[in-house]
């Protein structure tokens, strides 16, 4: 997932768009590190570094940087294609004016409607991981098929399903991974779940399948997806015996928020979910962070 584009010159910012802030660096030191290093990039050269959970991927063009910061977990082939057509969009527009020094009073605010074009045509790839039967292909079509209502029969899952999601998440839009979860179909989370940028662990609210998702899931998930954000969703409250989002968030070591995935009305919630996953508006946690007992 792209988070922010940071444009200098001559220590200078031309213009910057920052989409999901981060919390978690000083930014400013940041830029200063990695502009000095991308000016001695050659004309059209892509190079990145990493700190923590994000990727930092630079271009010098016209003796001006162009910086993107993304996950560290995201695709990296992808966002090489957003930063050139970045820097093309942004040339064909003011290449003239940084040739003299017109630039120094040249508004670049235009730049950000063409910017966050191009970071909707990468969709983020949300993950959705979970024993069989716990409420993930009902959350998929929660989300994805409004008209259509989720699903009440239990159909198990073979290998992966996946779906596009636009909804409130602009510029943002979501490919929705929906993972089998029956025991055999796990060994290929693997090869489906890489390069994801955000997690969703779902879950049913019952201690065994508390106890399945920290022995079965979460070696896939850490080995895989280090870098990626996740909550967990407490699923299926209206059940008697249901364990509470609270003891769920505390046993699984992730927030996690509770649900009823087969209910209409839990539309908007879900929604609000993933809108705040992505964005960090609300508590997560770091998948290569998360603490097992
Ligand atoms: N009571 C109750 N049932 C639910 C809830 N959410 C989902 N279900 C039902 O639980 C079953 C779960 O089915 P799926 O969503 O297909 O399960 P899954 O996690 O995709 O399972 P796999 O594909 O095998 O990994 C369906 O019958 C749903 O209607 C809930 O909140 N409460
Ligand atoms: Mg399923």
């Amino acid at each position: 997932m792209i988070r922010e584009i940071h444009v200098f010159k001559d220590g200078e910012t031309l213009f910057e768009d920052v989409i999901v802030p981060n919390k978690d660096l000083d930014t400013k030191a940041v830029m200063m590190l990695v502009s000095s290093s991308c000016k001695k990039l050659q004309e059209w050269k892509i190079d990145s570094m990493e700190i923590e959970r994000f990727r930092y991927v630079y271009m010098n063009s016209h003796d001006t940087q162009f910086i993107i910061t993304m996950d560290r977990q995201a695709s990296l082939m992808k966002v090489h294609e957003a930063m050139t057509s970045a820097v093309s969009k942004f040339m064909t527009a003011f290449e003239s004016v940084l040739e003299t020094d017109e630039w120094k009073s040249t508004d670049f605010s235009p730049f950000k409607d063409g910017f966050r074009r191009i970071v909707s045509r990468i969709p983020v790839k949300v993950c959705l991981a979970g024993h069989g039967g716990t409420g993930k292909t009902t959350l998929l079509e929660l989300a994805t098929m409004p008209s259509q209502g989720p699903p009440q029969e239990y159909v198990p899952t073979f290998f992966g399903d996946k779906a596009l999601l636009k909804a409130d998440f602009d510029p943002y839009v979501f490919s929705m991974f929906d993972l089998g979860g029956q025991d055999r179909f796990v060994q290929e989370w693997g090869k489906i779940i890489r390069a994801g940028s955000l997690v969703v662990i779902v879950t049913d609210s019952t201690t065994e399948n508390l106890a399945w998702t920290k022995r079965v899931a979460y070696p896939v998930l850490k080995n895989e997806l280090p870098y990626a954000r996740a909550i967990a969703i407490a699923n299926k409250q209206d059940l008697p015996g249901a364990l509470s989002p609270q003891e769920v968030s505390r046993k699984l070591g992730v927030p996690a928020y509770g649900m009823q995935a087969n209910k209409m009305d839990f539309r908007d919630r879900w929604l609000k979910l993933l809108r705040g996953l992505a964005f960090e508006t609300l508590d997560f946690a770091v998948v290569g962070e998360i603490e097992v007992e």
